[in-house]
């Protein structure tokens, strides 16, 4: 069995910048938009881009992920061969039990990517928002019969040391490549997004391991070798939105986005329809003593209080007098009487009590993490 293209979503992230929002749970789960969880988007993208042979890489806290993923066929992805198929980390190879890094990941499922044979292997993170078309990608890449393709987008400046940076020549080859440098040379920022010709990555990690030599982690060792062996490597543009929710400021901020009706991020565009799969929950229900503007509220939802510019997940609660304004509310969780919560983001399963108030600020959003409980006191952090 042929296929031309398998993709790899890295998601095994844990995301230690989302603090209390990821103890229990792997970065690409944590959920996003009232609906979704992060992973959604990538996994949405491959559908829509008619790859149907999807592995999932994980290694932190895995088991959300897995319930979540299953075979893939919320995103269409079984409806063809293949579907999605988790990865997890095993000691078969050298006894190792986690991935060292992103390459050492893909190194350690050679069998399932050969299995497929593709000629092509595109690697995803999981954790990242955005809408793609990874075949327009991939035409570029035969195009430039290139032997790796690096979706790029130019970053501010300031932000640029946190990426890996690349100067290109005039044809948008590659010719320089900085991972995470501390003096950046260029703020043209690699997205993470790579298209490989399978046979050549598979070369390199291969052989490379049988030389001892380290082909860890795509940024710090595999393009810098593709480089000095002159490769052909070319930088793909995305143009269009795309963030790393790496953050509690920038998940915050993504979910405020998300709740614009105008916003480029559009989810009700019908043409990239962004999948999931969900608890099968009742419908919402609004009292007569609830106010709701500006807002997502799904399903499972029982509103009493006042919700402004606010995304409710599935099967919140929030109690009479209370309420919700700039914040994003996780499933399942429980929201009593007498309420303030204002730029905030309430972890999955948590329960805030009567009384409780939990205010932010834009650049320090208040947060609760998964299944905490917050009593009445003010400012929980
Ligand atoms: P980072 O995002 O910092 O930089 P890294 O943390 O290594 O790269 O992880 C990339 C993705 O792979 C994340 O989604 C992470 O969860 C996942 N991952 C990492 N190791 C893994 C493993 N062993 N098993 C499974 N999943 C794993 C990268 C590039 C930069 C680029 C930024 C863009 O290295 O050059 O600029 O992405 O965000
Ligand atoms: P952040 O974006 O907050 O820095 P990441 O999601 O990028 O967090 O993860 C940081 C790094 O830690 C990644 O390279 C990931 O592979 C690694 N990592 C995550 N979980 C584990 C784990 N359980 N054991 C070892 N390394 C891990």
């Amino acid at each position: 069995m042929k296929t031309e293209t398998v993709a790899m979503i890295l998601a095994g992230g844990q995301g230690s910048r989302l603090g209390k929002l990821t103890k229990q749970i792997a970065k690409p789960a944590v959920p996003f938009g009232g609906n979704y969880r992060i992973i959604d988007f990538a996994l949405s993208n491959c559908a829509n881009s008619g790859i149907n042979d999807v592995g999932v890489v994980t290694q932190y806290q895995p088991l959300i992920l897995n319930e979540h993923v299953g075979n893939g066929s919320s995103w269409g992805l079984n409806r063809h061969e293949g579907g999605a198929t988790i990865l997890q980390p095993y000691s078969s190879i050298d006894g190792e039990k986690f991935f060292k890094g992103t390459a050492h990941a893909v190194y350690q499922n050679i069998d399932f990517i050969d299995q497929k044979n593709p000629d092509y292997v595109v690697i995803l993170s999981g954790d990242h928002i955005y809408k793609m078309n990874y075949e327009k990608m991939l035409e570029y890449h035969k195009e430039k019969a290139a032997s790796l393709t690096v979706g790029v987008m130019p970053v501010p400046w300031e932000d640029a040391s946190r990426f890996g940076v690349m100067n290109t020549d005039r044809a948008d080859r590659i010719i320089e490549f900085q991972e995470k440098p501390e003096k950046p040379k260029s703020n043209l920022a690699s997205m993470g997004i790579y298209i490989f010709s399978w046979p050549r990555l598979k070369q390199y990690l291969v052989d490379n391991q049988s030389k001892n030599r380290k082909m860890e982690d795509f940024g710090h060792h595999v393009i810098p070798a593709y480089l000095r062996n002159s490769e052909s490597i070319y930088a793909y543009s995305f143009k269009g939105y795309w963030k790393d929710v790496g953050t509690i400021e920038s998940l915050w901020e993504a979910n405020m986005e998300f709740l614009d009706p105008n916003h480029e991020l559009n989810i009700r565009d019908k043409g990239w329809k962004v999948y999931s799969s969900n608890p099968n929950t009742t419908p919402q229900f609004l009292t007569i003593t609830s106010k709701v503007v500006d807002s997502m509220i799904t399903d499972g939802c029982y509103v009493a209080g006042e919700i402004t510019h606010s995304i409710l997940s599935h099967n919140v609660k929030v109690g009479k007098n209370s309420v919700v304004k700039d914040s994003f509310i996780m499933p399942n969780v429980v929201i009593g009487e007498n309420v303030t919560i204002e730029k905030a983001i309430i972890g999955e399963g948590a329960q805030i009590y009567d009384g409780a108030t939990i205010t932010g600020t834009p650049g320090d959003i208040a947060v609760v993490g998964y299944d905490e409980e917050v009593g009445g006191y003010s400012d929980e952090k």
